[in-house]
């Protein structure tokens, strides 16, 4: 069985936001719209997002007073429980099933480091295999960075992995770009111009 897995289309990574990705507000709107089709046609049997969720963690925020490099170090973004947080008002959140939230206090780039709100002992891996999940579709924000940790480690963990390329917005085009020939070279399916 095939899941979805929709990475941090939060506020914060959409324009307006803390980490604001160009697309961000485009693709929310674009995965409401796929998803409503896909749900009718069936083709998953599970819809699961992921979310920053960051209380302290660690180096992820640039020190206070310097510029974040935007590779290793941020600005403040997806605070636990603030506005940034949230989804974006444009992703249909009644079409997702279950939520996994990561980085309370490290960073977390891949959607595996995360657990059920509250279950910090279970996991994304193992909440895919309890619902007989072998392949997922990956989408969201941003390519360059969670969607391509959360490719890379679903291959690792034995999926069969496919990229919906134009359901994904990155902080940078050519990081997007690196980062859908890192995935293809590992193995991940880019299914592009899937939707449009
Ligand atoms: C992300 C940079 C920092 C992401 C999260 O969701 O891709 N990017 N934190």
């Amino acid at each position: 069985m095939r899941a979805l897995i929709v990475v941090d289309v939060q506020n914060d990574f959409c324009p307006g936001g803390a980490l604001a990705t160009d697309r961000g507000a485009e693709v929310a709107a674009d995965i409401t719209t796929y998803l409503r089709a896909a749900r009718e046609a069936g083709t998953y049997g599970a819809v699961v997002g992921t979310k920053d969720w960051h209380i302290d963690p660690a180096g992820h925020f640039a020190p206070e007073g310097t510029a974040p490099d935007f590779e290793e170090t941020w600005p403040v973004h997806c605070l636990a429980d603030s506005d940034g947080a949230q989804s974006h008002p444009a992703l249909d959140t009644s079409l997702i099933d279950a939520w996994f939230l990561k980085g309370e206090h490290t960073a977390a780039y891949s959607g595996f480091e995360g657990h059920p709100a509250g279950a910090p002992e279970s996991s994304l891996a193992d909440w895919l295999r309890d619902h007989d999940v072998d392949a997922v579709d990956v989408c969201g924000i941003a390519t360059d960075f969670c969607v391509r940790a959360t490719a890379l480690d679903a291959v690792a963990e034995g999926f069969d992995v496919r990229v919906l390329t134009d359901l994904c917005a990155p902080v940078t085009p050519g990081g997007g770009a690196v980062a859908f020939t890192q995935m293809s070279y590992v193995g991940v399916d880019l299914i592009d111009n899937h939707f449009h």
